[in-house]
């Protein structure tokens, strides 16, 4: 058994046997309530899932598996030559719950340099598409039409053991993973560069390579892309893509099948599609301005005009962080660090200055600081990547890595088939009315 697949088992077998001792005695504890409020809200706040692999505080933001974004720049194996982690470190910290050794982290990187071949057909179910189809959709498809390659589907069909179900779970998270720079890489060349693709580098580490076969040649959008990789990876777990990986993966759905399910719920403008629309905003913003380098005056008003168009200012709030994102403080740093005199960053900067109290003055807003997609685009946009339309596929090869990860443990740890319960508005106000009698009675 390979070593990343043997120390999971130890964890998860010990894990299950603690999990199944502490629901004997525990089953009946209450770990919250649910409001009216959260059913017609969202859910926000309802305790109603497990996820190991993260978790997301508030105000301090995520931490994977207890250590927070500055903690994992620090600790975890980098390229030589790099200060930034490598994203192959943090999915074997995710799934083991240890941070790993270089030499573990260079195993990754080799497992998925020799898992990373893509099948004929799905470079010919991409190209069957219109080049303009959006990037998200390609990706999406291109999820599914590997799914031929899933080892779980085959080992269910001939018979498996329930108690087995993690292991060739197992092996399509890491066939996945190590096929999607490929895959994504293929999307970007056909859609933006007229199908000159750029074969991989097999000298070169999981995100760095993907970085190559995008064709930018700086070698600090390696470290870019070593950092996005790592940070988008995981945001516990009831997120709209993590959640939907974890609800279709939930039906014994693949590994494919349940990613593809989370990066179509990632391609929402509420959530992963807004890193695109940050971007979009700030080209609109400054072609209406007139000017590269608009003044906090002007931005102000153009906020104030977008408001006033019943819409949001995308890359600023989110449904749990009440505190500016540390995603986005770690992007800052980088572009503090790596970039001198970017008039999209400086813009993206501005923005930081005078957005959050324009959106505390609307009194609705929970959370009036930016997000991870606020900055991410500008940085992509200095090294060349300006086709924005592309920047989700960015997020979701990274998502890959939490959710995948994620699905392991839920296999793991035996978790059924997700069933919440709803109710109508009749049903609602059924309720309601009987609860006035009954104070009315007593
Ligand atoms: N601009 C304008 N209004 C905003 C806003 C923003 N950035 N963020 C929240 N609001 C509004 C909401 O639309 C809501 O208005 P109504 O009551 O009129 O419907 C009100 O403030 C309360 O919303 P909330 O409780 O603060 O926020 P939610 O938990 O409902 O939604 C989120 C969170 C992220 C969808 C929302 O902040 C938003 O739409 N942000 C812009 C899109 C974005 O950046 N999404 C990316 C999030 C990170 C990610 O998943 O990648």
């Amino acid at each position: 058994m390979d070593p990343l697949k043997k120390q999971f088992q130890e964890k998860a077998t010990a894990l299950r046997d603690e999990v199944k001792a502490l629901l004997k005695v525990h089953r009946e504890k209450k770990v919250g309530e649910v409001q009216l409020g959260n059913v017609f809200g969202g859910m926000r706040g309802v305790k109603s899932m497990i996820w190991e692999t993260s978790n997301l505080d508030p105000i301090e933001g995520i931490r994977f598996r207890g250590y927070s974004i500055p903690e994992l720049r620090e600790k975890l194996p980098t390229a030589e030559g790099d200060k930034e982690p490598l994203p192959e470190a943090l999915f074997w910290l995710m799934l083991t719950g240890d941070l790993p050794t270089k030499e573990q982290t260079d195993w990754v990187s080799q497992q998925w340099r020799e898992r990373a071949e893509v099948p004929a057909h799905t470079f010919a179910v991409l190209d069957a598409l219109p080049e303009d189809t959006h990037p998200m959709t390609q990706f999406s498809i291109a999820i599914v039409s590997l799914q031929s390659e899933s080892v779980f589907a085959k080992r269910y069909s001939e018979g498996i053991s329930k108690y087995d179900y993690w292991d060739p779970t197992y092996e399509d998270a890491m066939n996945l993973i190590a096929r999607l720079p490929k895959v994504a890489a293929y999307i970007y060349r056909r859609t933006f560069h007229g199908g000159d693709h750029i074969a991989a580098d097999p000298t070169l580490d999981w995100a760095a390579n993907f970085a190559h076969m995008l064709g930018v040649k700086d070698k600090d959008f390696k470290s870019l892309m070593r950092l996005y990789l790592t940070i988008h990876a995981d945001h516990e777990g009831g997120n709209a893509s993590a959640h939907a990986t974890h609800l279709v993966g939930s039906t014994l759905s693949d590994c494919y099948f349940s990613l593809a399910g989370g990066m179509n719920a990632l391609a929402g403008p509420l959530h992963g599609l807004a890193n695109q629309e940050v971007i979009k905003w700030i080209f609109e913003m400054i072609e209406s301005l007139g000017t590269r380098q608009p003044s906090k005056e002007q931005i102000k008003e153009y906020v104030n005009k977008t408001l006033s168009e019943g819409k949001v200012i995308p890359g600023y709030g989110h449904a749990v962080l009440r505190e500016p994102d540390p995603r986005f403080t770690a992007q800052r740093k980088f572009a503090e660090d790596y970039i001198k005199n970017s008039d999209i960053v400086n813009v993206v900067w501005n923005c930081f200055d005078v957005i959050p109290d324009i959106l505390k003055g609307l009194g609705k807003v929970k959370n009036p600081w930016p997000n991870v997609d606020a900055h991410s685009g500008a940085i992509l946009v200095h090294y060349g990547i300006k086709e924005y339309s592309y920047y989700t596929v960015l997020f979701g090869v990274s998502r890959a890595l939490g959710v995948l990860s994620a699905l392991c443990w839920s296999r793991a740890l035996g978790f059924p088939l997700e069933r919440p319960k709803s109710v109508t508005t009749e049903w609602v106000k059924e309720f309601l009315k009987k609860e006035e009698e009954e104070i009315t009675i007593n």
